[in-house]
């Protein structure tokens, strides 16, 4: 396989409704995709961040940056997937970025074999159960309607956002309203150890974990809240590798692990936490983006590896898009199928594309 081009592409699709979290408010899925043109086959992958560094510190404009200036010129036209790591490896952090450049060849790289992702990351699973992220609401009542809906479509698990100020109050009514539902929350770092006492009020709600609750620097934090809450400790944005899942787990940080493929670097690094974790007995689970099809399609085949024992944030498409570039991914029962096509096994459908594409550049061509 031989690389000829790799192009990318910014793309604006808007949500169907705000997605309110701790670190602010989404209207748009305002990202970037990667295609890279091989002589016998073609992958896309999709840059998971915003244009704004608030979930992470990467950011659209930086990571078009990078991969063009520092990334894509370490790329030799014989690359393979599991190269790409290696020799991108002096340049420091930028994960994201390098996800999809990963992801792009990887995609590439197993439509020339016909593989499907699923089969080469040693999935085990053809459908795997969906869970929704649900946002901060201006109202109870507002709140208590989407989750309503979500649980009407069939999914088998609803997590809340939270932040101060929105957190015991919400758990309680939804936990109270729908029973004995799988309920978790997500605070995105917006909380300190001084708020433990507050936090240890969520144990009375039978949470299957807190996602995330201080700093992505604050393991030792963690590790000291976890003995002061019950509910288990699940890490997001502090696991950006395997190495930090084993320190974490080490330090007893957390007990559940959300891997996100974007945030570790690609789905190389992301199966080495899956083995990591299940080494230790620790569950994981799939998280998410806000992806399009485009990303969608190859959490799903994650999602669907041994250790993920937890519903994933691995939503329908039309949670977030009235319209996404790809067939839609749909809910079945409250699980999705996981794809079988070659690579990703999800293509951008080109008219589609074309619409919802503000800009094109060209990162190298042969
Ligand atoms: O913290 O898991 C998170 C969305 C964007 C950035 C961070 C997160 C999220 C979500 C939604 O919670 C996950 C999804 O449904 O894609
Ligand atoms: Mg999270």
């Amino acid at each position: 396989m031989k690389i000829e081009r790799i192009e990318l592409l910014h793309v604006a699709i808007p949500l169907v409704s705000p997605f309110r979290t701790s670190f602010g408010t989404m209207t748009t899925k305002d990202t970037f995709l990667l295609r890279v043109v091989t002589d016998v086959a073609e992958g896309w992958a999709e840059f998971a961040a915003d244009p704004e560094p608030l979930y992470c510190s990467e950011f659209v404009a930086a990571a078009e940056i990078v991969l063009a200036d520092h990334l894509v010129p370490r790329v030799t036209p014989e690359i393979t997937s599991a190269q790409v790591a290696p020799l991108t490896e002096a340049i420091k952090g930028h994960k994201l970025a390098k996800a999809t450049l990963e992801t792009a060849i990887l995609d590439a790289e197993l439509r020339s074999y016909g593989m499907p992702i699923g089969a080469f990351l040693g999935a085990t699973k053809d459908r795997v159960p969906s869970g929704v992220s649900v946002g901060i609401k201006d109202s109870i009542k507002a709140l208590i309607e989407d989750v309503e809906g979500y649980l009407a479509e069939g999914y088998l698990r609803i997590k809340l956002k939270i932040e101060p100020g929105w957190d015991v109050e919400p758990v309680r009514e939804v936990r109270q309203r729908f029973g004995d539902i799988l309920l978790q929350v997500d605070a995105n770092t917006a909380y300190t150890l001084a708020d433990a006492e507050h936090l240890r009020r969520l144990d009375e709600f039978d949470l299957l974990l807190i996602e995330q609750p201080l700093a992505e620097d604050d393991i030792r934090g963690h590790s000291l809240l976890a003995q002061r809450v019950r509910t288990p400790i699940c890490l997001d944005e502090s696991i950006t590798s395997a190495k930090d899942a084993a320190t974490a787990i080490a330090l007893d940080a957390c007990r559940v692990v959300n891997i996100k493929p974007a945030r570790v670097g690609g789905y190389l690094e992301a199966r080495r936490i899956h083995d990591v974790a299940v080494a230790h007995g620790i569950p994981v689970w799939c998280g998410g983006m806000l992806e399009t099809g485009v990303g969608r399609g190859p959490n799903l085949a994650l999602a669907a590896l041994p250790g993920f024992v937890l519903p994933g944030d691995v939503s329908a498409s039309k949670r977030y898009f009235a319209e996404d570039i790809t067939e839609p991914f749909e809910l079945v029962d409250g699980y999705q199928i996981v794809p079988t096509g070659p690579g990703i096994g999800i293509d951008p459908i080109p008219g589609t594309l074309r619409r919802f594409t503000t800009a094109t550049r060209t990162l190298y061509s042969s």
